[in-house]
């Protein structure tokens, strides 16, 4: 092995071989290093293999051969064209937000990578069956305006349930696609996370993030609370990215019983965003409840009140998105969000194929400027519908569009994840009861914005509700004594901020119990985090130096990496294994290939094992490298 480093050395190579090689060269020495990555992988293999992921609790795995997802033909040593990213470099954003306006095509966002994985398969997607497909992205659709690829639950996610590193994701990600913008989703001042972080806290993540390669960043505040948003958008504005300010769209616009969701409330919001410093104003449909006539009017009647760019985000849920995305194009909207088809339609993006198809030859024809081919699309979809499968215990049993949705108004994202937590506490059965509870808990809360972190809060009310058997008269009755959940509690303290007629005076002094509510928004009431304390901190509980990313993890959710780090730790970096062996263990003669590092490929076969054997441990044999490696694992209680 010492052999093949030095000849592999690029000064080696390249004849740069003077006397002092071997003493300036360490690495050479790196094999117990590699040798050791290879020790921790086993382990996982073996224990994913015997005993199973964690992950898979309850769930089924695949029957049948799951084969790898097949990559388009494209030519990757071919020079990657320039896309909105070197035109957002050029322009500054504000020149950029001027040059979107300018464009007669419709810009379109492939939201594959973060919000289409998010809404169908509870964010389950992995680094690698991203990072495999991206440089395809970089020269087969370089004219699309963003790929949404990172935020939302996809940073909880990576390091809660996929043992990887957001971080790494977006770096490999970024080296990948240099051309096209990353946009990522920003819950205001709950970052990503589920709750109101320090001012200072907000402000450092927004660096780290567009210090590692975001461009976009989609802000929206969980109550629409233009306030509570402003810390998030000067960090963004002052990195230069793009800042996307965003309105959350909830009821119906032409709905008079709902009267304080109408037009003039979104137009007002949008005035304010604008003014806060947005570059971009987004239309967040996070439930796809904004129906075609809504969708044409909104657009008009923003178009004419407010000087920028208009970008509009749903979802299908209902089965008719698209009818939206196409009204509020016809209406002058700038950009719309979709996803590619594999991975679109139900509570996902509506299908960014079919839409470019809708308007080929149309004077808002997205591949006008070139760069965003339909067959280009389709090849990659085939990719993304290879990939789709190694999830499919993780997809919610749903087979259609549900107007169900303009009942119970769940975001797309947070479908997935409440079924999930209904099935974990065993009332799948009675999903119609949550999603009726869903909607009687909006209700009891004073018809609110419903999107993370507050949908959340209005999820674990509506179980809790269920499971209890209440009603919403019991809960509002002020003699009917209600543990309510933690998360009820916060809101209604005003721990999210409020909604702009605040929330109901009765049920909010019935839940908070005569405890005062905070005044002003959250962060007024957090005192800054001591950034070097807490890097100290982690460094303690890490037992190595921590990066600023690192740090900024840690902040985000201080006990999820905790758990990843030691994760990582016990099995090394588990990120690059392919799908199926993650989720579901190696057979018997599968080998697979895992790349440590560029030029560093670890070739794994498992041979056999001896897990029937009456011994105290189970053996598992395997091939690495060509090489015999035997792993032992207790037997379980
Ligand atoms: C998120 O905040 O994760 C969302 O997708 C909200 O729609
Ligand atoms: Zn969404």
């Amino acid at each position: 092995q010492f052999l093949e480093n030095v000849i592999n050395h690029p000064d080696f190579i390249s004849g740069d071989v003077i006397t002092k090689f071997i003493d300036n060269t360490p690495e050479l020495f790196n094999f117990k290093k590699r040798r050791d990555r290879a020790t921790k992988l086993l382990r996982f293999l073996s224990e994913t293999t015997l005993r199973g992921n964690p992950e898979m609790k309850g769930r089924i795995a695949p029957t049948g051969e799951l084969a790898p997802a097949i990559l388009p033909s494209a030519d990757l040593f071919a020079p990657i064209p320039p896309g909105t990213r070197d035109k957002l470099k050029e322009l500054g954003a504000k020149g950029f937000s001027e040059w979107m306006k300018a464009q007669p095509q419709v810009l379109l966002t492939d939201t594959t990578m973060r919000d289409a994985h998010q809404s169908l398969f509870a964010t389950r997607m992995r680094t690698t069956d991203m990072t495999t497909i991206a440089p395809y992205y970089a020269r087969m659709l370089p004219g699309l305006f963003s790929l949404e690829c990172w935020g939302g639950a996809t940073f909880d996610v990576a390091m809660r349930f996929l043992k990887e590193s957001p971080w790494a994701r977006l770096h490999q990600l970024r080296a990948a696609v240099p051309n096209v913008l990353f946009q990522m989703l920003l819950r205001a001042s709950n970052a990503v996370g589920y709750t109101n972080y320090s001012d200072n806290v907000v402000k450092f993540f927004v660096q780290q993030a567009a210090a590692n390669g975001i461009d976009v960043f989609r802000v929206f505040d969980s109550l629409n609370w233009v306030e509570n948003m402003r810390v998030a958008m000067d960090a963004v504005v002052e990195t230069g990215a793009l800042c996307e300010g965003t309105i959350c769209y909830t009821a119906d616009i032409f709905d008079s019983a709902r009267p304080k969701y109408d037009l003039a409330y979104y137009v007002k919001m949008a005035k304010e965003l604008e003014k806060a410093g947005a570059h971009i104003i987004g239309i967040k449909d996070m439930a796809g409840v904004c129906r075609p006539r809504a969708a044409r009017e909104l657009v008009k009647a923003l178009k004419n009140e407010v000087g920028l760019p208009l970008h509009f985000h749903t979802h299908d849920t209902s089965g008719i998105a698209a009818a939206s995305v196409l009204a509020a194009i016809e209406a002058g909207v700038d950009a719309v969000d979709g996803a590619l088809d594999a991975m679109s339609g139900l509570t996902s993006q509506p299908n960014l194929g079919a839409i470019t198809a809708a308007l080929q030859g149309s004077e808002r024809d997205p591949n006008l400027a070139g760069g965003v081919d339909l067959e280009n699309m389709k090849a990659l979809s085939f990719y993304w519908e290879g990939v789709r499968k190694f999830y499919a215990p993780f997809e919610a049993d749903i087979r259609s569009g549900t107007a169900d949705v303009y009942r119970h108004e769940m975001p797309g994202g947070q479908y997935t994840n409440l079924r999930e937590q209904a099935r974990a506490m065993g009332l799948e059965h009675r999903w119609p009861e949550v999603s009726q509870a869903y909607a009687d808990v909006n209700q009891l809360f004073g018809d609110i914005v419903k999107v993370t972190p507050t949908s959340k809060v209005v999820g674990d009310m509506a179980l809790y509700m269920v499971a209890n058997d209440l009603t919403p008269e019991e809960v509002a009755d002020p003699a009917r004594d209600i543990a309510f959940p933690e998360s009820v509690i916060s809101l209604m303290k005003g721990e999210l901020g409020y909604p702009a007629d605040g929330f109901p005076p009765e049920l909010q002094k019935k839940i908070l119990r005569g405890e005062p509510a905070l005044v002003g928004r959250p962060g007024l009431n957090i005192p800054p985090v001591d950034l070097e304390a807490t890097r100290h901190e982690v460094e303690k509980a890490i037992g190595h130096k921590a990066s600023d990313t690192e740090l900024a993890s840690y902040l985000m959710y201080p006990k999820v990496f905790k758990d990843y780090a030691a994760h990582v730790k016990t099995y090394g970096d588990v990120s690059q294994l392919p799908t199926p062996v993650f989720f579901y263990g190696m057979k018997e003669q599968q080998e697979v290939s895992v790349d440590l590092e560029p030029g560093k490929t670890l070739l794994i076969r498992l041979q056999g094992s001896t897990e029937n054997l009456e011994e105290g441990e189970d053996k598992l044999f395997f091939e690495l490298n060509g090489q015999p490696r035997m792993t032992r694992l207790a037997k379980p209680d």
